[in-house]
């Protein structure tokens, strides 16, 4: 199904005044602070964040999965529901593709889909965490990281065929995840695991298209609960400055232990340029993949501002590559991502409010008091009506998910599709 642009405009008709009457508001109060409400409004009109082709269905747990219906049962039908979520929103315009659970079986034909609904297809994701049915080798006990040396190359190998695909889709990228590592003390060599790592990524990286970047990304537990052998962003970084300059470090939220300081991670990667990617989601224990922003949006709002900080001075970083790493067994899924598309831009409406010259001066005097002060004044300020702004200027509605829901875009999708179960995936 798709949505036509009448629908749209006449869902937002009669909203635009109220809308520009409370942005009024926040112009007068913001422009004392030297802050620009028009020049935020057009870097959220601005702002787009990748869809990942897994989070389109139902997410399931080792304990079972619970189909929404309506879901996409193929590549085609998923970038259909991104068109969906994009038109809504005007901020979804990229997905994510996760190989192989969606290889194009006809190149051609999925680009065409693509930008027919505004698409690009950003970071390509490599799967060497699970054996697929036709596999030669097994993942096991590793893959890039691999004792033997068979499973090595072949991982090495589906990288390779990754970033083939990902060039004839016009990506510029691959996210590198591993789930290496060991359930038991002495399972594996630390230094050999690392080393083979080390060897098997150069190997990608060395494949790459000139314009391409890597992304390593780095998680501290699960599956494996003894090691994981790239476990921190220490060993990500480390190891991206072994590959290269196009090789950089992803942030995934969910990829910490509890209570890490993540926004002081973001900070220190960007001041070194190397903050390849980020993926969005939200936790209370650890790599949950719950809708961001529903748990600890303060959190959220402090690594924006050091994003917003990064993005601003240093040069030498990349502009990251956004994507929802989110999904949930029990919420509709498309609802889901356009409650994690609010959040983040939130939370980065609200770090853009900060007053930088004024939080400068107060860091300066060791105002303690005044620098938390500046920072919550940005963080308890409402910024719904900016985001609604950027919105009616990009020809999105105001309010998405009540679209979504007056639209009754769900039951058409089950009368489209049926109760079918998504046909790959998490
Ligand atoms: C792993 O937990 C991860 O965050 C990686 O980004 C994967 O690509 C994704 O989730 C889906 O398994
Ligand atoms: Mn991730
Ligand atoms: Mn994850």
């Amino acid at each position: 199904m798709k949505l036509n642009i009448d629908q749209l405009t006449d869902f937002n008709s009669n909203k635009k005044d109220l809308v520009n009457n409370e942005n009024d508001f926040l112009r007068t109060e913001f422009s004392k602070k030297n802050v620009s409400v028009d020049a935020i409004i057009q870097k959220l009109a601005d702002f787009q964040v990748a869809i990942p082709s897994w989070a389109l269905g139902a997410g399931g747990t080792r304990f079972g999965r619970f189909s929404y219906g309506g879901e996409p049962a193929s590549l085609e039908q998923k970038l259909e529901d991104i068109g969906l979520i994009h038109a809504l929103t005007k901020t979804a315009g990229a997905v994510s593709l996760h190989i192989p659970w969606d290889i194009p079986e006809d190149v051609n034909a999925i680009k065409d889909i693509a930008l027919d609904n505004g698409i690009i297809f950003d970071a390509m994701n490599s799967n060497t965490f699970q054996d697929q049915t036709d596999a030669t080798e097994s993942y096991k006990f590793g893959s890039l990281n691999s004792m033997n040396e068979a499973s090595r190359q072949y991982a090495i190998e589906h990288n390779k065929e990754v970033i083939k695909i990902g060039e004839q889709l016009g990506s510029k990228s691959l996210t590198v995840w591993l789930a290496d590592g060991a359930n038991f003390p002495g399972q594996i060599n630390f230094q050999k695991a690392l080393l083979n790592t080390e060897d098997s990524l150069k190997d990608i990286y060395s494949a790459m298209p000139d314009d391409w970047k890597l992304f390593i990304e780095y998680k501290p537990y699960e599956p494996n609960f003894y090691s994981t052998t790239i476990q921190d962003w220490g060993t990500s970084f480390m190891l991206a400055n072994a590959c290269g300059e196009r090789a950089y470090t992803l942030v995934d939220l969910g990829h910490h232990l509890p209570n890490t300081n993540i926004e002081q991670i973001v900070a220190t990667l960007m001041l070194k340029g190397k903050l390849g990617g980020f993926h969005f989601n939200d936790s209370k224990y650890g790599d949950d993949d719950l809708t961001v922003g529903s748990i600890k949006p303060y959190n959220l709002f402090l690594i924006f501002n050091e994003l917003v900080y990064g993005m601003e001075h240093n040069k030498n970083n990349p502009y990251p590559a956004w994507m929802i790493d989110a999904s949930h067994n029990i919420k509709d899924p498309l609802e889901d991502l356009i409650q994690s598309l609010e959040a983040i831009m939130i939370a980065y409406a609200q770090a853009l409010l900060v007053d930088r010259n004024a939080l400068e001066v107060a860091q300066l005097e060791n105002d303690t008091v005044m620098c938390q002060e500046i920072l919550q004044d940005a963080y308890r300020t409402d910024v719904r009506s900016l985001i609604k702004a950027a919105r009616i200027q990009s020809n999105a509605v105001v309010d998405p998910l009540l679209a979504y829901r007056t639209f009754k875009i769900r039951k058409q999708l089950i009368t489209e599709r049926g109760t079918k179960v998504m046909a790959t995936g998490l």
